[in-house]
C-alpha cells in the first residue's frame, strides 16, 4: 500500500504545480519554485527599548515532505536578526549562532526562551506590549516566509 500511495501523492503535488505555473504562466517563463509549506505558530518578541535587544520566539512547523533548513532571518524594525541557540556550559547561559536549522520533514522546531531564538540587535523603536513587528526567515532553498510578530512581556 505505501509503494502506491507515495506516487499518488506526488502526482497530486505535480498537478497542484502545473496549476499554479499556469495561472502566473502569462508573465513568466521559468518554472515556479517549489514553496515550502511552512507554517509559523505562536510566534512573540519580548518588550524592549529602542536601540536595545530582544527574543523572538515561535513554532516552525514543516508540513512538507521534504526537510527544510532555516539558514536566516531580518526584519525591517532591527539593526539586526540573528538565529541563536542558549545553552547551559559549566552553569553559565551562553548563546550561539545558528547559521543552519534543520526542520525535518513533517516535524516542528519550536523557539522559546532558554532555547533557540531570533536575536534581534539593536531595535529601531521601542516594542511595547500591543506593538507588532515582522520578521523574514530565510531557508536553503532561498524561500522565505515574513512572519507577523507581536510583542508581548516575557
Ligand atoms: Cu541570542
Amino acid at each position: 500500500m505505501m509503494s502506491s500511495a507515495v506516487p499518488a501523492r506526488r502526482s497530486i503535488l505535480v498537478a497542484v504545480t502545473i496549476v499554479a505555473a499556469s495561472l502566473l504562466g502569462a508573465c513568466t517563463t521559468r518554472s515556479v519554485p517549489p514553496v515550502p509549506r511552512v507554517a509559523i505558530r505562536h510566534s512573540w518578541a519580548r518588550i524592549a527599548d529602542s536601540g536595545a535587544t530582544s527574543g523572538a520566539y515561535m513554532e516552525i512547523d514543516n508540513n512538507d515532505t521534504v526537510p527544510i533548513t532555516l539558514v536566516g532571518a531580518s526584519s525591517p524594525d532591527a539593526g539586526a536578526a540573528e538565529v541563536h541557540e542558549t545553552m547551559q556550559q559549566d552553569g553559565m547561559a551562553h548563546m550561539m549562532p545558528r547559521t543552519e536549522l534543520r526542520i525535518p520533514a513533517g516535524d516542528v522546531v519550536t523557539l522559546a526562551p532558554g532555547g533557540l531564538h531570533v536575536m534581534l540587535v539593536d531595535v529601531r523603536r521601542t516594542l511595547a506590549v500591543g506593538d507588532s513587528l515582522r520578521i523574514t526567515l530565510r531557508f536553503s532553498d532561498s524561500t522565505s516566509v515574513v512572519v507577523p510578530v507581536p510583542v508581548r512581556a516575557p
